[in-house]
């Protein structure tokens, strides 16, 4: 889904000589070519959901740890989240999105906090 290189639709080059793959020079199968224009990693949007019992101030903390907010832009987007019900927190690469939702769901739970927070393919 998100892997630069994707090999199964690329030229293969299988034997013609006759012989098979048992001694023959042809090599059956055997991929000889990579994309010669290398796909972007896929984006995804970070995510983050409103709650009722979560603080403010909580939500302020997590903006600034995790995704390197300052004071002015993390309130932004935690009352953005408080009033629309969801908010865009960042957009990374699949793993890195994927590492930042559960830093911020294991924080949460530590810190008993019902906060939820998901991807989104950009
Ligand atoms: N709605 C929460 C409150 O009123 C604050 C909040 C904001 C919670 C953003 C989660 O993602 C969130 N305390």
């Amino acid at each position: 889904m998100h892997e630069p290189f994707a090999l199964t639709d690329l030229p293969i080059r299988a034997a013609e000589d006759g012989e098979g793959d048992s001694g023959g020079q042809g090599q059956v199968g055997v991929a000889t070519k990579t994309r010669a224009k290398p796909k972007k990693p896929s984006q995804f949007k970070v995510l983050m959901l409103n709650d009722d019992y979560t603080p403010m101030e909580f939500v302020v903390i997590v903006l600034k740890r995790f995704f390197q907010m300052d004071m002015e832009q993390a309130t932004r987007v935690m009352l953005h989240v408080h009033q629309r019900g969801v908010g865009v927190c960042g957009i990374f690469p699949y793993e890195i999105a994927e590492t930042k939702v559960n830093q911020v769901m294991d924080f949460a739970r530590q810190n008993q906090h019902p906060l939820q927070c998901t991807l989104e393919k950009a």
